[in-house]
């Protein structure tokens, strides 16, 4: 896996790979001073893409890379990068994640990324450590896709995946129009979309889920991403009176809709497996206690490790939806919200992570991610890969998202280490 390294030999008594460790302190200070942008006051923060909050916590973020002399860049559709020069030119070894949030979400999910990514850099700094490829540390616009689908948005344009001015042209669930927003807060930036290719990404995330936890472990080595499918379903029915309609006469999209939400969790555990089912939105009009919906909006999120199992559910999905409307009596007009295939990450970066949780004496898994990532975005231009860390309880996209600060020192140790050796050294099959 690995060629002669390459070592960029500096003064005397500079520390070896391996040897040098983050400041924990400094970076669980920052978790904490970025979690209080959009506070929700339960532990929990909100900062919906380009609302104002994420103005602020970008601007924050901004002025921490300007503070530690990184070179920043905006791009077109917001992307933020902050570049320390290597002894040599040539592309960057690229690190982090986001720094927008879900409505009930935590101050590690996408943050940690970033600001782990940011304190690798200062830890370098300080040490007077110079790697041969220059490191850089990103966050990326709108990766959660809740306001503006699809998720890994910013990530999705900047690998090349959408063009900008089809993004620009993206309506927010709130009918904002994404490029107004955009601009509105000041990160329509002028680096070219989609991005350089980086010599190669990694990501350090919580994993947001329960394995790492259960099995005692604090470091993964994620193996990949699942496929993602997010569609949206408007059933049209008939506003009616709740108290003088007949049953037999009602067209009623209420009910469609949670027929299709019983669905949903009926199709996931027939399949089982890897299988998950989400049905997250639910809009009712006119949402008022005497009439009959004459018309339900919701969201299906279908989720598999195996991109033929996912496209068996979203077939079987389709037929469900199909035949709930026509027995009811209501049109049902389908949207694809965001469709992205199961990614593997390069085995090298998994190998990578992996060799470094062990010699940093971490207990460690492979796993997949059942989370969306950048990650899997820049896996389209580069080697990436992840590093994951425990999530207390399994618990995220929730207030009480908590991570112990010893394992997010020791995911920013692993991120350190695995960041420098790809700077200086050759990732060789
Ligand atoms: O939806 C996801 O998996 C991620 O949180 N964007
Ligand atoms: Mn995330
Ligand atoms: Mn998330």
């Amino acid at each position: 896996m690995y060629g002669q390294a390459h070592r960029v030999s500096g003064a005397a008594g500079l520390p070896e790979v391996g040897k040098l460790r983050v400041d924990g302190r400094r970076l669980q200070a920052r978790l904490e001073e970025l979690g209080e942008i959009g506070s929700t006051g339960d532990g929990g923060c909100a900062r919906l893409a380009l609302t104002d909050e994420d103005r602020t916590a970008r601007d924050l973020v901004v002025t921490w890379m300007r503070d530690l002399g990184l070179e920043v860049s905006i791009d077109g559709i917001g992307n933020v990068v902050g570049l320390r020069q290597g002894s040599e030119s040539g592309p960057p070894v690229l690190c982090g994640s986001h720094i927008d949030t879900v409505a009930t979400g935590g101050i590690f999910d996408g943050n940690l990324g970033v600001l782990a990514g940011l304190e690798v850099l200062e830890t370098l700094e300080r040490a007077g450590v110079s790697t041969r490829r220059p490191l850089a540390v990103a966050f990326f616009t709108d990766e959660e896709g809740a306001r503006f689908a699809p998720d890994m948005l910013g990530s999705l344009v900047y690998a090349g995946g959408m063009g900008v001015e089809d993004a620009y042209d993206l309506c927010g669930i709130d009918g904002a129009r994404l490029g107004d927003e955009l601009s509105r807060i000041g990160y329509l930036g002028a680096a070219p979309c989609p991005g350089e290719a980086p010599y190669a990404y990694v990501e350090l995330h919580i994993e947001q889920g329960p394995v790492l936890e259960s099995h005692g472990e604090v470091i993964g080595a994620v193996t990949g991403v699942q496929g993602i499918s997010w569609q949206e379903i408007v059933f049209e029915g008939q506003f009616n009176h709740a108290g003088t309609t007949p049953m037999a006469y009602r067209h009623d999209a209420c009910y469609a809709a949670g027929a299709v939400v019983l669905a949903a969790r009926a199709l996931a555990e027939q399949l089982g497996g890897d299988q998950v089912a989400t049905v997250g939105r639910l809009d009712l009009h006119p949402d008022l206690v005497n009439v009959v919906a004459g018309r339900a909006l919701l969201t299906v999120d279908l989720r598999n490790t195996d991109e033929g199992a996912l496209q068996a559910a979203e077939r079987q999905m389709v037929e469900e939806i199909d035949r709930i409307a026509a027995a009811e009596g209501v049109t049902a007009a389908r949207r694809s919200l965001a469709r992205f295939e199961p990614v593997v990450f390069d085995s090298r970066v998994v190998e990578l992570v992996e060799a470094t949780a062990k010699a940093q004496r971490h207990r460690v898994r492979r796993l997949p991610s059942g989370a969306g990532h950048d990650a899997q975005m820049l896996a389209r231009m580069c080697p990436a890969g992840m590093i994951f860390v425990p999530s207390v309880g399994g618990v995220s996209h929730n207030p009480a998202e908590k991570t112990l600060p010893e394992h997010v020192e020791a995911g920013a140790n692993v991120l350190l280490e695995v960041l420098w050796r790809l700077a200086d050294e050759e990732l060789v099959s």
